[in-house]
Order: C-alpha cells, then sequence, then structure tokens
C-alpha cells in the first residue's frame, strides 16, 4: 500500500464512522402514526383529512311536491276524485296523503275499518271498509233470555238470518228489574238490519 492509498482508505473509514454516530432527524421523515394507513411519504395528509375531502356546501334543496286528496270527513283518509298536486312542504288544509275513502262524507267508512253498524253510510249503502262489497258479521240465532247473578244473556236474530240493509226481527234481552237481589230479564223485540261493514 502506497502513502496515496494508505490516505484514501483512512478518509474512508472517518466518513464511515461519521455516518454511523448521526443522530439528527430526517426532515424527510414522519413517524408512524397509531393506526390507519402507513406512511413516510414527505407532506402526506392526515387520513381524516382524506375521508372528508369532499365537502357539500350546496343549500337544502326544495320541498319535493305530492299529491294530496281532500279528506272532507276527517277520517284520514281522501277522496281519490279530488286531489291536488302541492310543492309547499305540509299538506295543505284538509288534504290527506292517502286516498281510498269509499264515503267521503261519512268518518265511520274508511279502509281498515274494523267495526260493523247498522244504519246505513251517509252516501248509501253497507260497505264501512271500503272493500267493495258489504259484507254481515256474524249474527247469532236467537236464544233463550237467561238471567245470571249481575245480567241477562240470550236474545239474536230469527231466521231467515236477513242480508245488509234487509230488516230481520231481533230479539234482545233486557233487565226489567231486580228480585231478591237478582235481575228479572224479559225479550223484546224490533226490526232492523244486522251490522255490516
Ligand atoms: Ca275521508
Ligand atoms: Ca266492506
Amino acid at each position: 500500500m502506497t502513502n496515496d492509498t494508505r490516505w484514501l482508505a483512512s478518509l474512508a473509514l472517518l466518513v464511515a464512522s461519521a455516518g454511523a454516530g448521526c443522530t439528527s432527524p430526517n426532515p424527510d421523515y414522519d413517524p408512524p402514526r397509531a393506526s390507519g394507513p402507513q406512511s413516510n411519504l414527505p407532506n402526506d395528509p392526515p387520513a381524516v383529512a382524506r375521508a372528508d375531502a369532499t365537502v357539500d356546501t350546496s343549500p337544502e334543496p326544495d320541498a319535493p311536491c305530492a299529491i294530496y286528496y281532500r279528506d272532507e270527513d276527517g277520517d284520514g283518509f281522501g277522496d281519490a276524485q279530488v286531489s291536488l298536486r302541492w310543492c309547499d312542504g305540509a299538506p295543505p288544509a284538509g288534504y290527506v296523503t292517502r286516498a281510498g275513502d269509499c264515503d267521503d262524507g261519512d268518518a265511520r267508512a274508511f279502509p281498515g275499518q274494523t267495526r260493523a253498524f247498522d244504519e246505513e253510510r251517509v252516501g248509501g249503502g253497507w260497505d264501512f271498509d271500503c272493500d267493495g262489497k258489504a259484507t254481515r258479521v256474524e249474527v247469532g240465532v236467537v236464544q233463550d233470555c237467561q238471567r245470571t247473578n249481575t245480567g241477562c244473556v240470550g236474545g239474536g236474530w230469527f231466521k231467515p238470518l236477513p242480508q245488509c240493509g234487509q230488516q230481520g226481527k231481533r230479539m234482545s234481552c233486557e233487565i226489567a228489574g231486580y228480585e231478591g237481589g237478582k235481575p228479572i230479564c224479559k225479550a223484546a223485540y224490533h226490526y232492523a238490519p244486522p251490522p255490516c261493514r
């Protein structure tokens, strides 16, 4: 080894030892995050900022237009023949979103009605649940009146059992008084149509 080569070897050793002991921070190094995607690329944006990169600053859209139906009797169902298109949010007074009322002048008649009635609809007919049919609700055949400790039981319809809208003979059992603390029952007769819906 010549003097020149010895000098070059010493210089190389000095450079290597200086690099091994370096502790200054590297400006291009990002420390690892606690969780989420890891990167040490310079100027890497935070994960949260990337997730919310799109921000909707447009104004709230107008309320959508809808068709509303006149509800004259206030039963919550409107007349399909009387409707309007409304674009101002809340429904206009006297109008509802549901159609299907088969008699908008009689609040007893609406889709889904479960009660039955023995007085005809205001608009005529006996279809109170708006299913297109007048259905007679179960009509019991007449039974003798009997008293219980608290009242009277029995009564019912005489045959032939009437159809909706037809007059039929019916017997009811009523309390006429008390004897020894127990009710006295008597039969009462009347003619009426059966309950229908
Ligand atoms: Ca109605
Ligand atoms: Ca019906």
